[in-house]
């Protein structure tokens, strides 16, 4: 008999998921929850996303958490995690290339004054607006993981000074490293667009503060597809109306999705985009979960690559 896999997940369609995956193997048993497990089921692999919290400590004979997405913070945080469990997230080329996508259109948009001209077009204005080099604009990337990494390499062709900023240093060609508490003063102080691809954690939320976001030079325009957590919505807006902040285009909130209220969606000089930065190609997801489970079926460790440290949350 397969062993069994719940699926979990109040935002994305199943039926999606499960029909890949058992499009590669048909006889895989995959039970949606609530509504088809039970407590006694003998559930061993888990994919979820946003599972409500509690829920996987409920099955003891889980092997591995597949995450549907990059960021995990929503598994992470669960109090009752089941720590001996490893949890395995999404990295994956389509991905990857995608959230590249939208960092360079961001970047650019944000330095070639884009939304200025959109204004201008609405008012039926013709009118020249300046911009600098690219080689005068200093992109910094908060978090060099696989995404902030792929990200840099694509925006290096087009003369930008890049750095970025994450836990340990790194090496990368044409990139300025800072890394730690004590990277991130000179990392703002060096950067006119910020773009923020760090992991939702504990330490990184509301990192996109008044005091960390006022250490960027006057007119610095920022970019964030992390998570809405990263920022503090309220001082994003004033620096915006002072002026500290010339833009900032946005994919990620808190909440989701962002409500009707929210003065980000007004905003003259915000460009709000639904979380749509990168999704997960479907088919992609349902080739790694189940050569992941075929493999551990027959003894293999998940890949390591894809494990998140549950001590460092992502
Ligand atoms: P990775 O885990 O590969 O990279 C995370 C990076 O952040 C690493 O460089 C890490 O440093 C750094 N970092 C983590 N904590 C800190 C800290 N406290 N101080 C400084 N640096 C820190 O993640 P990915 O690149 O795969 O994904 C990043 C995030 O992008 C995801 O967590 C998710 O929230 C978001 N995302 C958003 C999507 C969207 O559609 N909007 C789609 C996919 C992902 P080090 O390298 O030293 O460990
Ligand atoms: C992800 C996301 O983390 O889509 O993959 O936000």
């Amino acid at each position: 008999m397969p062993a069994p896999i719940v699926f979990m997940s109040s935002v994305w369609d199943p039926k999606i998921w499960t029909d890949y995956m058992q499009a590669i193997d048909p006889a895989l048993d995959i039970r949606l929850y609530p509504d088809q497990v039970n407590p006694a089921d003998d559930i061993r692999y888990a994919v979820v996303w946003r599972p409500p919290h509690g829920a996987l400590k409920t099955f003891p004979n889980l092997r591995c958490v597949f995450a549907l997405g990059a960021g995990v913070d929503a598994i992470v945080s669960d109090p009752d995690y089941p720590r001996h469990v490893p949890l395995s997230r999404m990295i994956d080329d389509t991905l990857t290339q995608a959230m590249t996508e939208y960092v360079v259109l961001h970047v650019l948009y944000n330095h070639r004054r884009q939304r200025d001209f959109d204004a201008l077009q609405r008012l039926k204005k013709w009118r020249y607006l300046s911009a600098k080099r690219a080689e005068d604009v200093r992109v910094g990337i908060m978090g060099l993981g696989v995404l902030g990494q792929d990200a840099a390499r694509a925006l290096k062709p087009l003369g930008y000074q890049l750095a970025g900023w994450s836990q340990s240093p790194k090496t990368l060609p044409g990139v300025e490293s800072f890394h730690g508490a004590a990277g991130l003063t000179p990392f703002l102080q060096r950067t006119d667009t910020l773009v923020c691809l760090l992991p939702l954690t504990p330490e990184t939320r509301g990192i996109l503060n008044r005091d960390t976001l006022s250490k960027l030079p006057k007119g610095a325009s920022l970019v964030n597809a992390a998570r809405g957590g990263h920022m503090v919505s309220m001082d994003i807006l004033a620096l915006l109306d002072e002026g500290h902040l010339s833009g900032a285009s946005l994919d990620v909130f808190e909440p989701e999705p962002l409500p009707p209220e929210s003065p980000f969606w007004v905003h003259p000089r915000v460009t709000v985009t639904p979380h749509a930065a990168a999704a997960t190609d479907p088919r992609a997801i349902a080739r790694h979960i189940v050569s992941t489970i075929h493999g551990m079926e027959r003894g293999e460790p998940p890949a390591a690559r894809h494990l998140v440290d549950l001590a460092k949350g992502y």
